[in-house]
């Protein structure tokens, strides 16, 4: 495993300067961009959540953590596109209601794009209706539905619904992801599939599409 402690030190700290010229650093020294993504900033995240768990950080120190890691994601952006970018497929994706958490979502989003799937990304805190309002408009193959928190989960539950509702629930597939979501919660909301990561996100849709 290769060994990004100094960048994953400035997200913690927030230090965007940093962690932004490690990233290039560790880009420009030809990095695995899947490690530095691992092994560097969601290492970093993942500490910042268990610090927040422990009451030593708040909510701004975690705020701050967070925009150092976009900044960190726009530079490694580009280097998701490298690949053969012609049209797989529609993905209409976005963060749950209530839920104001969208780096992972973004990561997915980003590595689908590079995979060469189109992205309509609706942001967060999004709602059943809306997600149904675009799926029908773009006539989208796959809904992916995040959410971090506990609280939020039910939310996917009430989109997948809120699909049925509308009677399009057989005309897209829907993924589900994010730390708290499970196989076992995506089946027992009759979600076609769960992702744990985003690359695994990418390898879900490629099947639900008959792709791979
Ligand atoms: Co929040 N937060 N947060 N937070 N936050 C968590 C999630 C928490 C686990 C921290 C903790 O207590 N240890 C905890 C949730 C507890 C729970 O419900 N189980 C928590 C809490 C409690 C809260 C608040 C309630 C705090 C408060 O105000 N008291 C509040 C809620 C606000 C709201 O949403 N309504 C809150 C706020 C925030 C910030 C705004 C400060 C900030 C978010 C900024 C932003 O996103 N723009 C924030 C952050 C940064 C975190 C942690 C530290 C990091 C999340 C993250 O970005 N991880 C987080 C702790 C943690 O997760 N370790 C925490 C990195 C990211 C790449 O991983 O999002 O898991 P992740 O995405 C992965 C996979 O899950 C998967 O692929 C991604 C890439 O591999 N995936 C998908 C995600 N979506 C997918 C969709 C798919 C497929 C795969 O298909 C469609």
């Amino acid at each position: 495993m290769a060994e990004f402690n100094a960048l994953t030190e400035s997200v913690i700290k927030g230090d965007i300067k940093s962690a932004v010229a490690e990233t290039q650093k560790a880009l420009e020294t030809g990095q695995d961009i899947q490690s530095i993504i691992d092994d560097g900033l969601i290492r970093a995240m993942d500490d910042v959540g268990e610090r927040f768990s422990k009451g030593q950080i708040f909510v701004p120190q975690m705020l701050r953590s967070a925009k150092t890691m976009q900044e960190c994601m726009k530079l490694i952006q580009p280097h998701f596109k490298e690949g053969d970018v012609k049209a797989k497929g529609k993905v209409v994706i976005g963060t749950v209601k209530g839920d104001l958490h969208d780096i992972g979502k973004n990561l997915v989003s980003m590595m689908l794009e590079g995979a060469g799937f189109t992205i309509i990304d609706l942001g967060v805190d999004v709602n059943p209706e809306a997600f149904v309002e675009k799926v029908k408009e773009t006539e989208a193959d796959i809904m992916g539905m995040s959410a971090l928190l506990s609280t939020t989960m039910p939310a996917m539950r009430h989109t997948i619904d809120a699909l049925k509702e509308a009677g399009i629930r057989d005309q897209v597939k829907v993924m589900i992801g994010g730390a708290p979501v499970t196989d076992d919660f995506a089946r027992e909301i009759k979600a076609d599939a769960y992702a744990p990561d985003a690359g695994s996100a990418v390898i879900q849709t490629k099947k639900l599409l008959g792709l791979s």
